[in-house]
């Protein structure tokens, strides 16, 4: 089952991988966090998710017409530590973002704006999230350290190794008119 709670002060050296449950424990359900955040969440089937069409209906409602699968853990990520901490650095963006479990666990913790505190979901094999737009966030493994989740996208993303010379990018610029730039 999925669970969400109102997380402790999280100091410096405390660990983000523990569940850091405020004492006595605040749990919040899914509908709450859905009203204060507008996450949404769904339980899906992980053995029959690729042809039960609960997945597929989502992706076309949505317009998810790109996906791909992040697994990471010490072993499977490249620079582990460093993309850890890009992770758990509270930052928000300007389109939806999607994250489908299918194996391991792990914390999405959500910025309540209302009660000014963050909320913490956990989330394991079958739990889909959908954080919107615009809403402050973070994730961190728990401590069996292990995740892998596939992501969802509108539009296939351009390739960062290539950019500057596959042609995607200088279409768009074209198309639109961009002519200046900067880093
Ligand atoms: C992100 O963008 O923060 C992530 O992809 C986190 C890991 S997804 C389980
Ligand atoms: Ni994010």
């Amino acid at each position: 089952m999925v669970s969400a709670w109102y997380m402790d002060d999280l100091d410096q050296d405390s660990d983000q991988r523990l569940e850091h449950h405020k004492n006595p424990s605040q749990p919040v359900d899914m509908k709450d966090v859905n009203t204060l955040t507008g996450v949404l969440h769904w339980k899906l089937n992980v053995d029959t998710h690729e042809e039960d069409g609960v997945l597929d209906k989502i992706k076309k409602d949505r317009g998810y017409n790109y996906e791909d699968v992040i697994e990471i853990s010490p072993e499977k990520l490249p620079n582990y530590e460093e993309k850890l901490k890009i992770f758990f650095a509270e930052h928000l963006h300007t389109d939806e973002e999607i994250r489908f479990v299918v194996a391991g666990s792990g914390f999405f913790d959500v910025r309540d704006a209302k009660n000014d505190s963050w909320i913490r979901i956990k989330v394991e094999a079958g739990d889909l999230l959908i954080l919107p737009a615009g809403i402050y966030h973070r994730f961190t493994l728990d401590s069996l350290n292990y995740i892998k989740a596939k992501r969802f996208f509108v539009g296939e993303p351009l390739n960062v190794d290539t950019h500057e010379e596959d042609g995607e990018l200088d279409k768009i610029k074209k198309d639109r008119g961009y002519n200046y730039e900067d880093v």
